[in-house]
């Protein structure tokens, strides 16, 4: 017999009209590599995208948005189990009962809820923020994920979610894997072309400084010509001396698979000018397809929403079993159909 494969399972919230390319080297690209070796279930959680202040009317379409940049960017959701959060009422189901094991001060020492609810003020973070691990704990637990790879952000709420297992299971009896976070290379950090020392965000203080994965390639690639750069003149990775020509090496070294290494020697002598044109273009090679793939498949609504059914469908089949169980050893009584 051979053994089962491992579980992974991440997500990444529809916050934005479109993904940038942080999100993409950091988070997407790895799913994709990810995905024929383990069982991987890919979901879009916009129950958590509602935590934080958000527009009714745009949401529908920036799930759609990133549901098509994920199938672009090779997401591929035959062989991947890959939906969105709110078709599967699992989520908020087990999220309760999470609730109701989670300590009051440890939610409270959670840092993004921390940071989050400092920048909304007091009246404006609200119990979905504060309860915002607990649901993404349900979201791992309920597939019984092995494996969780997500940003070094993200490390406290996977610590949380493995002590939720084990509470859950010392107190009404072994229901959950208990998951390993998989956190994604420091390498894999992308920063911002304007400001290289602070994370590329969707949510950065330049429009300048983020890559934007639908915008038009051709300001993207003026992005790259008008990123900052750093004293001197040598082009060598050097994180600590040079952020901004080292952010420019590290995205050019994860689009076209050169080594760093390889990189440096190819533009001895030459100036930070020759990097960035020759960067442009590779970045305008990579978006081009990309896009035009997404805005291909959003123009087909329809299909895009039949492959999120049939995901919820699959994603349902194995978070009810999850559920059910769970409702067992707690004593509930049995629902009708269960
Ligand atoms: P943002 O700060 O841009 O709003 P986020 O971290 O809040 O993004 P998600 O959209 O859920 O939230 O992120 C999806 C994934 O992308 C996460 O795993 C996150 O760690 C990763 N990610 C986000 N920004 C970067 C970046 N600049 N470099 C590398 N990975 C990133
Ligand atoms: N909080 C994560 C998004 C997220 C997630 C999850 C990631 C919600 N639920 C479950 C992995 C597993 C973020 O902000 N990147």
């Amino acid at each position: 017999m051979t053994a089962a494969r491992q579980r992974i399972l991440s997500g990444a919230k529809p916050t934005a009209d479109s993904l940038h390319l942080g999100n993409y080297i950091g988070a997407v690209r790895q799913w994709v590599d990810m995905q024929s070796q383990y069982d991987a279930v890919f979901f879009i959680p916009d129950l958590h995208a509602v935590t934080v202040d958000f527009e009714p009317g745009e949401l529908a379409r920036r799930t759609r948005t990133v549901a098509a940049q994920y199938i672009a960017a090779g997401i591929d959701p035959e062989q991947s189990i890959f939906f969105v959060q709110s078709h599967v009422p699992e989520h908020a189901e087990l999220a309760w009962v999470l609730n109701c094991i989670t300590g009051f001060g440890e939610a409270s020492r959670m840092t993004q809820f921390k940071d989050k609810s400092a920048k909304a003020g007091a009246d404006a973070a609200t119990l979905g923020l504060f309860a915002y691990p607990t649901l993404m704990a349900a979201d791992i637990l309920l597939y019984q994920a092995d494996l969780v790879p997500v940003g070094e952000d993200q490390r406290q709420h996977l610590e949380l979610t493995r002590n939720l297992a084990q509470r859950f299971n010392a107190r009404y009896g072994n229901v959950f894997t208990v998951p390993d976070a998989t956190i994604l290379k420091a390498t894999a950090k992308i920063y911002d072309l304007q400001n290289p020392t602070a994370k590329m965000s969707k949510t950065g203080e330049s429009p300048n400084g983020a890559i934007q994965l639908l915008e038009d390639p051709k300001i993207a690639a003026k992005r790259i010509k008008s990123a900052v750069t750093d004293a001197g003149t040598e082009i060598r990775f050097d994180a600590d001396a040079k952020p901004g020509v080292s952010n420019l090496l590290t995205i050019y070294s994860t689009l076209t698979g050169r080594s760093v290494a390889e990189l440096e020697e190819a533009y001895a002598g030459k100036m930070y000018g020759h990097l960035k044109v020759d960067l442009a273009e590779v970045v305008v090679d990579f978006l081009t397809p990309l896009r035009n793939r997404t805005n291909e498949l959003l123009e087909d609504p329809a299909e895009l929403d039949r492959l999120l059914a049939r995901g919820a469908e699959r994603a349902r089949a194995i978070a009810s079993v999850t559920l059910a169980n769970a409702y067992d050893k707690m004593g509930f009584l049995p629902r009708a159909g269960r």
